[in-house]
């Protein structure tokens, strides 16, 4: 069996999100988000579930922290509620918002974690959804105020600052395919919304650089690894123009200073991108200390003729309802299992391919992995354990599969399994768990799964084989 070894310096960590978790969603002043208003609209979300109390972190944080602790994680990973700060996306900040966020911070100051915190993790004041959203230029600015209000009342207390996670999804998946909030079908708003998630990122990243100097900057990035079915001309182009709207969108102008030429041409037949403006592209391309890269399964495509059947297997959502934008000619394959309980793929050499490119591509650019996990349905047995070994053997390929990128030369500075708890899984409730500990929902109480034993061990000894045993 293989050893893997990770530098000293490697920082073992978990994540999560404050809509996925926090509950107290009318407490203390807290302000209605886009995901508030999406899932309590009915037919929204399974079983009709929302983040109302979730996993009631706002009230249970001191514990959950400890948790943290006893797993011996050297970082947290969370987001600020932006609603909760500033409850209406603009003005009049909330000091109890601030306050609790402060307080999670210090409490992981005094536990020797670092606190890495995500600026937006989707949950958009809805007074600004109602004035337009992330297809409105205006967002940006107010994420830039946002970001002015919180990172001047956290500092460089935070280690980490990460701006945006997976605006993919945001723009996507909110704008395009609905099937994320604030459910909108409108293909020329998504565009817009990557651009102006893009320009947030940017706004925001200088915000810290000017009032955290010595913070460090990160943006997460849900990055796909895409395949062809065949090596022919016509599946090799399906495989550059989803990478133009999945990776080289965020990616082109967050590190290249310039979105890529042939994505504008792609999608020259839904907008013609008048919505960036002169200087844009450069404010976007702030200088990263780390980019966060969130990875959970692989992407299959092959040129669509628009005639043959199609099988739209993309895993988000049906082609009426396609997050994909421009890309009527692509047709998304179903891959080999096994999969997680979400339906995806597992694929975990597709983690070393991403790393590697990445590295290539990017050379001095330090990496994350921000998040990587599985959904199963865990059993409770007998013994009151829960024995996900699935989730062990995917926790266990995916961080060999990242030990395999580091070997060969990629600069991967930590890992944060995706979660810290079970969650709401947006769209899916309750229903589907990613945690490594277990979250009653009936009576809050949490359960390490045999998941989170294994990895404390990894965390304790930064070697995966031990960990295994
Ligand atoms: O739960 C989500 C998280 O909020 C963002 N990344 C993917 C996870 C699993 O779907």
């Amino acid at each position: 069996m293989t050893q893997h070894h990770f530098p000293e310096s490697f920082v073992w960590g978990s994540a999560t999100a404050a809509y996925q978790i926090e509950g107290a969603a009318t407490e203390d002043g807290r302000g209605p988000s886009i995901w508030d208003t999406y899932s309590h609209t009915p037919g929204r979300t399974l079983n009709g579930d929302t983040g109302d109390v979730a996993a009631d972190h706002y009230h249970r944080w001191a514990d959950d922290l400890g948790h943290i602790a006893d797993l011996g994680l050297g970082a947290y990973r969370f987001s600020i509620s932006w609603p909760r700060v500033q409850p209406g996306g603009s003005g009049r900040f909330n000091q109890a918002g601030i306050d609790f966020y402060s307080r999670l911070v210090d409490g992981l100051l005094e536990r020797g974690v670092r606190p890495v915190a995500t600026m937006y993790h989707w949950d958009l004041p809805q007074e600004l959804e109602d004035a337009g959203g992330w297809a409105a230029r205006e967002t940006a600015l107010r994420f830039q105020e946002y970001a002015a209000g919180i990172v001047g009342a956290l500092g460089d207390r935070v280690h980490t600052w990460t701006t945006l996670n997976e605006p993919w999804c945001s723009a996507y998946l909110g704008y395009a395919s609905g099937v994320h909030a604030p459910g909108r079908t409108e293909p020329a708003a998504a565009l817009a919304a990557v651009h102006h998630l893009n320009l947030a990122h940017g706004l925001a990243g200088r915000v810290v650089r000017e009032l955290a100097p010595s913070a460090e900057l990160s943006v997460t990035l849900n990055l796909h690894v895409i395949r062809g079915a065949s090596d022919s001309a016509a599946d090799q182009d399906a495989v550059r123009r989803i990478d133009a709207l999945a990776n080289r969108a965020f990616l082109g102008p967050m590190l290249d200073g310039e979105y890529p030429a042939d994505l504008l041409a792609d999608t020259a037949s839904v907008t013609d991108w008048s919505f960036v403006r002169e200087g844009d592209e450069k404010l976007i391309a702030v200088p990263l200390d780390v980019l966060g890269v969130n990875y959970y399964s692989s992407t299959l495509v092959r040129a669509w003729d628009g005639v043959s059947a199609r099988s739209d297997a993309d895993g988000h959502g049906a082609s009426t309802s396609t997050p994909w934008v421009a890309a009527e000619n692509v047709d998304f394959l179903p891959q080999p299992g096994p999969y997680t309980a979400m339906g995806w793929n597992i694929d975990p050499p597709a983690l070393t391919e991403l790393l590697l490119r990445l590295q290539r591509e990017y050379p001095s650019q330090p990496m994350m992995i921000t998040e990587n996990g599985a959904a199963f349905d865990d059993v409770v047995s007998a013994d009151g354990r829960i024995h996900d070994d699935r989730r062990i053997d995917y926790l266990r390929r995916h961080i060999g599969a990242m030990a395999d990128a580091l070997a060969q030369g990629a600069d991967v500075r930590g890992y944060f399994v995706w979660s810290l708890l079970d969650n709401f899984e947006w769209g899916y409730g309750y229903d589907r768990r990613f945690g490594i500990i277990r979250v009653d929902y009936d009576t809050q109480v949490r359960t390490w799964k045999d998941s989170a034993h294994w990895y404390q061990r990894l965390a304790a000894t930064g070697q995966l084989d031990q960990a295994a045993k």
